[in-house]
């Protein structure tokens, strides 16, 4: 029973399963903290050290779970810092509660110290956005910002004035969780036959498959198999089949591999599966496209549909399944599968190269193996992304983990904390870029704290390589993206963690399995090859133009 507003809402969080609230305390929400205080058996205060981390922190455990999680910063500063987090929540559409300090009710609007308008700052990235004002009302709205965050996948904010936080309110939060009960639709039997009748006239199907497609993998691979169809991943439906799977081309797009866009460009049937993919210029553009997913909005937004299926990707595709006669014609699918092993004896060659210094390819391949089979890996952004896009073989049981629509760098070592506060016993770890890395490394001592066992694998390159790369591209000279480094491994040492460098390519090996077997906070600092650059599948014409423009100004026209 809750006895003063923070109380009620703190009662709310655990009503609702919330087992942690991440953030930074502060004078503004002093009183929710006390709150999770006097409540610290069943719920715990995680103090990061940058807000920022903290509603990283939470996006990642809301993504994992797919339940609440919830971060915390005081007003005015602190819940500045919170915005890039949140908006990884927005944009992945996982539901995360933000709490957040406000000055007072009666200094509203008077100019006062720290007085920022939060619920105006925050407006785009909430799907509930909401000032408590009187403690008779707060316990609905509370309740009102956990059902929006959760119903609508999104970030959920509420703004607690410091005094109204303390007062007293006798609204006695409801012990049980709310009831998230949704329609599950299913596709008319009518479309379903449309569809099948479709896919019947396809000669070269292609399956694309997205996050959305996670709980429904034997359906997609049964229907793959029916079909000699080959599957097609996004980056966010990397870890839902694994790279060795004989229907499986990989990835899609730049950070792809050529076996799936030479089969996206030639199929004549594109069966969408979970996916909203952003870069249609990578999709077939003479195909007819059957899209499945659970909201309308998605169908068709980025690209023509013809056949339009709203519903749950499992459930229709066994709808699908139970009618769709069985093709024997294999020589797409073969096609494709010799493409494969053609594209993975390639990138053996680079990932099983022992020079120095060491490639990126490598030290993608050496953490698959070393990271075992139910790893969780949290990747950052930057030519990492595309090492770990297509040199981790990902098997079934790993999982990986994506700032796939936000992008921002300093998501690895959060995504990695998260990943080891929900999976206590399974190995994790984060691959970061030694740019991504600096952005939110002041919280590697938060894993040393609050002792999390990550292994955050460095593959420092002196560079923001990915940067470079798009500077020569687009005909720019490499500008702005040289890095001046501090020693990571020393920086893990000095938070008390394990700190290891790695130059000597025999030595990878070894250190990533006594940084696993340790089951210590550690950081892996790798150097790697600073010139790799991380080539499309296919490099068009004004790509390689571009290139070639940016060498020869770098070299003779500065
Ligand atoms: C917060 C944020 N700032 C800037 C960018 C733009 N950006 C994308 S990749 C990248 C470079 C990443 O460098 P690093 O982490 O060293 O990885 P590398 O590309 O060298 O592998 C930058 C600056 C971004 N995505 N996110
Ligand atoms: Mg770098």
């Amino acid at each position: 029973m809750g006895t003063t507003v923070a109380d009620t809402v703190i009662d709310a969080l655990l009503a609702e399963g919330v087992e942690r609230v991440y953030g930074v305390p502060g004078d503004a929400i002093n009183a929710l903290l006390d709150s999770i205080r006097r409540r610290s058996e069943r719920i715990r205060f995680i103090l990061t050290r940058h807000e920022e981390t903290a509603a990283l922190t939470a996006a990642y455990e809301a993504k994992l779970t797919g339940r609440l999680a919830a971060c915390v910063g005081t007003g005015g500063p602190g819940a500045i810092h919170l915005l890039n987090g949140l908006y990884e929540a927005k944009m992945e559409g996982v539901p995360v509660l933000a709490l957040t300090g406000q000055v007072a009710l009666p200094m509203i609007g008077t100019d006062y110290f720290q007085e920022v308008d939060l619920v105006r700052l925050f407006d785009d990235v909430t799907v509930f956005n909401q000032m408590l004002v009187t403690p008779e009302s707060a316990g609905l709205v509370v309740e009102r910002a956990i059902r929006a965050a959760r119903t609508e996948g999104g970030v959920a904010h509420l703004n607690l004035p410091e005094d109204l936080a303390r007062a007293p309110s006798n609204h006695g939060f409801r012990a049980s969780p709310i009831n998230y009960a949704q329609a599950c639709a299913v596709p008319s039997s009518a479309q379903i036959r449309t569809a099948r009748e479709r896919i019947a006239q396809g000669q070269r199907i292609v399956l694309l498959v997205g996050k959305g497609a996670r709980a429904a993998r034997s359906e997609v691979v049964e229907l793959a198999e029916r079909l000699r169809a080959p599957i097609v991943k996004t980056l966010h439906g990397k870890d839902l089949l694994a790279d060795d799977h004989p229907m499986a081309l990989g990835g899609v797009g730049l950070l792809g591999t050529r076996p799936a866009q030479d089969a996206l460009e030639q199929a004549d049937t594109l069966l969408m599966v979970g996916t909203s993919y952003p870069y249609t210029q990578f999709l077939p553009t003479h195909a007819q496209v059957i899209q499945i997913d659970r909201s309308p909005e998605q169908i068709g937004k980025r690209y023509p549909v013809d056949v339009a299926l709203v519903g749950d990707a499992q459930e229709t595709l066994r709808a699908l399944l139970s009618g769709v006669p069985p093709r024997t014609d294999e020589s797409f699918l073969a096609a494709g599968q010799r493409a494969m092993a053609k594209w993975r004896a390639a990138q053996a060659a680079a990932e099983g190269d022992t020079s120095t210094p060491i490639r990126p390819q490598r030290v993608a391949r050496e953490l698959a193996r070393a990271v075992g089979p139910t790893g969780v890996v949290s990747v950052d952004v930057g030519t990492v992304t595309v090492w770990m896009a297509r040199n981790f073989p990902v098997s079934d049981g790993q999982r990986l983990l994506f700032s796939g629509w936000l992008a921002t760098m300093g998501s690895g070592l959060p995504g990695a904390m998260a990943a080891q506060w929900v999976h206590p016993d399974r190995r994790v770890a984060a691959a970061v870029g030694d740019g991504g890395f600096a952005m939110t490394l002041t919280d590697f001592v938060t894993a040393v704290r609050y002792q999390l066992p990550i292994v955050v694998v460095v593959f420092n390159n002196g560079k923001l390589a990915f940067i470079q790369f798009e500077e020569e591209v687009e005909g720019f000279p490499d500008y702005g993206t040289d890095l001046v480094n501090a020693d990571y491994a020393a920086w893990a040492r000095a938070c008390g963690g394990v700190g290891y460098t790695v130059r000597d390519p025999a030595q990878l090996a070894p250190t990533l399995d006594r940084a696993f077997a340790d089951r210590r906070p550690t950081v892996v600092d790798v150097f790697t090859r600073p010139d790799e650059r991380p080539m499309p599948p296919h490099v068009t014409l004004s790509q390689a133009a571009g290139f070639a423009k940016s060498l020869l100004r770098e070299k003779f026209f500065p």
